[in-house]
């Protein structure tokens, strides 16, 4: 019995491979993003990935399942040529969540409250205060109310906003209105002044962010992407940006991670960029959730949040 860790993470290595051991200390343990270790490939049962290199699942003969150490699966649906009868599975921790909270929450704040501007105050320096609506005026609208645009909605109803959400199927949240399908993207966009896209990225949800969607947006909303760069158009957000139709985007998530230096974001004044951290996997927590999976498979049953390829996610 053996599990297989490999990522593009050149940092934490020894901290996931002391967690996974920790968590699995009847399995055998291979890092396959080591070049010096050798891999017995057919005793490979489970493989703990991101951004797998192509073609290295391929070689696991007796794979049972694929644990994705992220909740977004895209890049392992795109590249990794993964057999198709192999379960893949996405991350739903809620150590995840309470990171995705923690930013959206943050970032709603600061968008609603306007704080940006008193930084460019201080370097003037001018003592100039404004007024702002109370949360139950301000419209928040949701992309996405899975396990974490779910979890981003229901705090944000806590803290008193007028909070929306847009998913495939109706969902009931207390206090978060429900649009759902194509047909009610453009009524529930109409409604939005801050905009928090937390969908996966999957074909139908690619480049959904574009001059049209945009445009329904009303004047001065502002956009908040903790998803996938390939969600935006960049271009046409920047466009939406300098015709001063949207106030203001932060964004953590890229077409091309890193950012690319000469990025005409990096200079926009309107752009607030993280790099990537809206919510980071946190090993202990992750092995702990796949743990429970590989116990339900081992006893015969099937891990809790295995994705549907067919839909991407
Ligand atoms: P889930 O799979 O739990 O939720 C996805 C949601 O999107 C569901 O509500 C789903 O609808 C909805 N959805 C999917 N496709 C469509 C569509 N075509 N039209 C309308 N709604 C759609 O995902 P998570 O909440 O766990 O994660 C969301 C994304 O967040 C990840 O895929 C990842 O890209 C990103 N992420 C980013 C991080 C960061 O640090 N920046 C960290 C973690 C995740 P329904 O409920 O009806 O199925
Ligand atoms: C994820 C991510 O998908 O970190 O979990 O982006």
């Amino acid at each position: 019995m053996a599990v297989l860790f490999t990522t593009r993470w050149k940092k934490d290595t020894k901290r996931w491979l002391d967690a996974i051991e920790g968590a699995l200390p009847n399995f055998q343990l291979f890092n396959g993003a080591d070049d010096d270790v050798v891999v017995d490939w057919d005793a490979i049962e489970y493989a703990l990935v991101w951004q797998p290199p192509p073609g290295m699942l391929h070689q696991c003969s007796n794979l049972k399942a694929v644990f994705n150490l992220g909740a977004g699966v895209d890049y392992v649906l795109e590249h990794s040529d993964l057999p198709t009868d192999v379960p893949l599975v996405r991350l739903v921790d809620p150590c995840l969540t309470e990171g995705m909270i923690e930013y959206v929450t943050h970032w709603v704040l600061h968008l609603h409250r306007g704080f940006g501007r008193y930084r460019g105050y201080q370097d003037e320096p001018k003592w100039r205060p404004h007024w702002y609506p109370r949360p139950k005026d301000r419209r928040v609208g949701i992309l996405g109310l899975g396990a974490l645009g779910g979890a981003a909605a229901r705090q944000l109803h806590t803290l008193g906003f007028d909070v929306a959400g847009w998913s495939r199927s109706n969902k009931t949240i207390d206090g978060v209105t429900s649009f759902a399908g194509d047909d009610q993207l453009e009524a529930f966009l109409n409604r939005t002044e801050i905009l928090v896209c937390l969908l996966p990225l999957t074909p139908t949800t690619a480049g959904i962010l574009n001059t049209k969607t945009l445009s329904q947006l009303p004047e001065g909303a502002q956009v908040i992407n903790v998803a996938r760069g390939g969600h935006i158009v960049d271009d046409d957000l920047i466009k939406a940006l300098g015709s001063d139709h949207l106030a203001g985007a932060v964004l953590d998530v890229f077409h091309e991670e890193p950012l690319p230096l000469d990025h005409p974001f990096w200079k926009n004044p309107k752009v607030t960029i993280t790099p990537h951290v809206a919510s980071l996997t946190n090993p202990e927590t992750a092995c702990g959730e796949i743990v429970k999976d590989i116990e339900l498979m081992q006893a015969g049953q099937s891990a809790r949040y295995v994705v549907d390829r067919a839909v991407g996610y």
